[in-house]
C-alpha cells in the first residue's frame, strides 16, 4: 500500500518526460508566447527564492528551537509586537509590487496591435472554429494557415446565438475567451512552418472535447498557394448527381460552397465546404478527413460527435441512403 503514493509520484513526474508535447505552453513559438514564457520564468523564479528561504527559515526554526527534555518554560511570545507585523506585511507587498511591474508591462504589450500584421477574424460557434481573412477573401474551418514571415492579428468573436469559447493555441499565446457581442483579441506568429494544435478551453456544451483547432505555419510562397487555391470557386459540376443531392438534402441551407447557389448561413449555419476536401481533418479537428469517417458523418453525425440537432446545435442525421452518402462523399473530396 505504501507504494501507491510513490508509483503516483513517478507517473506524474515522468508524464513530464515526453518529447512530442503537441500542446504545451512551456514550448512557446513566436514572439508573444515567448514574452509570456519570460514573464513566467521570471515569477517562477522569485517565488522558488522566496519558497526555498522561508522553508529553510522555518526548518531550521523548527529543530534550533524544539521542545527539549525537562525543559517546560514557555517561549517568548510575541503576539502584538508592531515590528515584526509590519515587517512581515510590507515585505510581501513589495514582492507583489515588484512583480506587478513587468505583469503590466507584459499585459499593454501583449494588446497591441502590430503595425504590419495580417488580420483573421475568428468565430466561435458549436462547435467549430470559423476563419475570414477580410483583406484576402478567404473563409475556412477549423483549420487557419497564416505565414511564417508576418504576425497575425485575430479579432475573435462567436456567433450571435452562441456561448463563451477560448481561442488556445498553447505553443502560440494564451488563452482568450471568445464571448458573444463581444470583439477579443489577440496576436500569434509563428517564425518557423509547422503544425500547432489548440483546443477550446471554456465548456461550451456537449461537444466542447471535440472542438479543436490547427494552425498550419506555412512558408509565404506556399502560404500564398494556399490563398489562391482557396479563392477559387468551388469545384462543382453543376449537372453532377452529388450537387444536386447537395441542393435537395437542404445541405446548402447550411453550407457555403463558393462561386454556387449554396450560401449556407441559416438557423445553425456549418462549415465553409468550397474547399473542404482540401483540409486534413473535419468536425472541429475531431476526424481525419478519410472516406471512411466522411460517409460515417453522413450517417449520422451525432455518432461521431454529440449533437443537439433539435436545439439547432450542429448537424442533423439526414437519414441518407448508402448511395447517397458514397455519391455525397465523392462530391465533397473532390471540392478540393
Ligand atoms: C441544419 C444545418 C446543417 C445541414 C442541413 C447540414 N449540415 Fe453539415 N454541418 C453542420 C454543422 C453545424 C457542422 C459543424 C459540426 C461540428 O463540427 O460541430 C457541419 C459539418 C459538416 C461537415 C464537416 C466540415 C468540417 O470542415 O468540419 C461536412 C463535410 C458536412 N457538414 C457535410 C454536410 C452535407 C453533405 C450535408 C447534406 C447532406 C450537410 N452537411 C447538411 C450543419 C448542417
Ligand atoms: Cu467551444
Amino acid at each position: 500500500m505504501r507504494l501507491i503514493p510513490l508509483a503516483l509520484l513517478i507517473l506524474l513526474v515522468a508524464s513530464a518526460c515526453s518529447d512530442n508535447l503537441p500542446r504545451s505552453t512551456l514550448n512557446p513559438v513566436g514572439e508573444n508566447a515567448e514574452t509570456i514564457d519570460n514573464l513566467f520564468r521570471l515569477t517562477l523564479a522569485i517565488a522558488a527564492v522566496f519558497f526555498v528561504g522561508v522553508n529553510a527559515a522555518v526548518l531550521y526554526v523548527a529543530i534550533r528551537y524544539r521542545a527539549r527534555k525537562g525543559d517546560d518554560r514557555e517561549p517568548k511570545q510575541i503576539h502584538g509586537n508592531d515590528t515584526l507585523e509590519i515587517t512581515w506585511t510590507v515585505i510581501p507587498a513589495l514582492i507583489l509590487a515588484a512583480i506587478a511591474v513587468p505583469t503590466v508591462q507584459t499585459v499593454f504589450e501583449l494588446a497591441e496591435e502590430p503595425a504590419d500584421a495580417l488580420q483573421v477574424e475568428v468565430i466561435g460557434h458549436q462547435w467549430w472554429w470559423e476563419y475570414r481573412y477580410p483583406e484576402l477573401g478567404v473563409v475556412t474551418a477549423n483549420e487557419m494557415w497564416i505565414p511564417t514571415d508576418q504576425p497575425v492579428f485575430l479579432s475573435m468573436t462567436t456567433d450571435d446565438e452562441d456561448v463563451i469559447h477560448s481561442f488556445w493555441i498553447p505553443n502560440l499565446n494564451g488563452k482568450r475567451d471568445v464571448v458573444p457581442g463581444r470583439v477579443n483579441t489577440l496576436t500569434i506568429s509563428a517564425p518557423e512552418p509547422g503544425v500547432y494544435l489548440g483546443q477550446c478551453a471554456e465548456f461550451c456544451g456537449l461537444s466542447h472535447a471535440r472542438m479543436r483547432m490547427t494552425v498550419h505555419a506555412a512558408e509565404p510562397a506556399d502560404f500564398d498557394a494556399w490563398v489562391t487555391d482557396q479563392l477559387a470557386p468551388g469545384n462543382v459540376d453543376e449537372d453532377s448527381e452529388g450537387w444536386g443531392l447537395f441542393l435537395d438534402k437542404g445541405c446548402s441551407a447550411c453550407h457555403a460552397i463558393g462561386g454556387t447557389e449554396a450560401a449556407g448561413g441559416g438557423l445553425n449555419p456549418g462549415p465553409d465546404l468550397t474547399h473542404v476536401g482540401s483540409r486534413t481533418t473535419f468536425a472541429g479537428g475531431s476526424y481525419q478527413l478519410t472516406t471512411e469517417n466522411l460517409k460515417a458523418w453522413l450517417r449520422n453525425p451525432s455518432e461521431l460527435k454529440a449533437m443537439e440537432p433539435d436545439a439547432n446545435r450542429g448537424m442533423p442525421n439526414l437519414g441518407l441512403t448508402e448511395d447517397e452518402i458514397d455519391t455525397l462523399v465523392a462530391f465533397l473530396q473532390d471540392l478540393k
